[in-house]
């Protein structure tokens, strides 16, 4: 099976929308960068954007302020790295996906399921999630969500009706953006009633019912 190109918006844009720290070298700068990367998103996902000040970010690290500012010169940049981190999670999932050599729809499920376990567990991906619905609060443009998800599926689902693997009459691109809405208020719904803890249950529940609709 010819691989699945990675969509576009899952790529880190080449010029950041904002201001960024300069490019840390040494290692210890890095785990520093990546610390703050990490408490910001962890701010995120528990406050929200609004609720969230450079001052808690240091006190969730450990550092001054000077030297969160050092690396993200606003909260904004945060927002905006911590965003571009989530999707940066995915290109490595269809790396790791298309390796095992799967067919089409089972490609699509490996990558939903690793989806589900990154947002039941991965802080930068739950972080990531809480900023895109709260994207029209925040005065710097993010990443477009949902688009690469769905472009990935509608390939992935148009890979399965060439090989026969998809059920006659479901059209890919319809069958993309609906798992795609589905597992989005899934995610959503799950970490309003239970902080995501119910996730993965209710992803093989959905699982089963949409695959048992769209396989051939
Ligand atoms: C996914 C979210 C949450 C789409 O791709 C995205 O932008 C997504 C960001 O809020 O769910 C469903 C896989």
């Amino acid at each position: 099976m010819a691989a699945s190109s990675t969509p576009a918006s899952w790529a880190k844009p080449a010029e950041s929308a904002v201001a960024r720290g300069p490019e840390p070298r040494q290692d210890r700068a890095i785990r520093t960068r990546n610390l703050v990367l990490l408490k910001a998103a962890e701010l995120f996902a528990e406050h929200g954007f609004k609720d969230t000040s450079m001052k808690d970010v240091a006190e969730r690290a450990g550092m001054t302020k000077g030297a969160v500012y050092h690396h993200y010169p606003s909260k904004e940049s945060l927002a905006v790295a911590v965003v571009e981190a989530h999707y940066g999670r995915w290109p490595t999932l269809l790396e790791e996906a298309q390796r095992r050599g799967l067919g089409p729809m089972d490609t699509l499920v490996a990558m939903f399921d690793g989806c589900a376990e990154a947002f039941h567990g991965d802080t930068i991906v739950q972080g990531g999630a809480r900023l895109q619905i709260e994207r029209s609060l925040i005065d710097v443009p993010l990443p477009t969500p949902y688009v690469g998800w769905t472009e990935l599926a509608t390939d992935l689902f148009g890979k399965a009706a060439q090989a026969g693997e998809l059920r006659e009459g479901v059209d890919p691109g319809s069958a993309a953006r609906t798992l795609v809405a589905a597992f989005f208020g899934l995610q959503h719904i799950s970490d309003t009633l239970t902080r995501r803890r119910d996730l993965l249950e209710r992803w093989a529940e959905m699982r089963e019912l949409l695959l048992y609709a769209v396989r051939a």
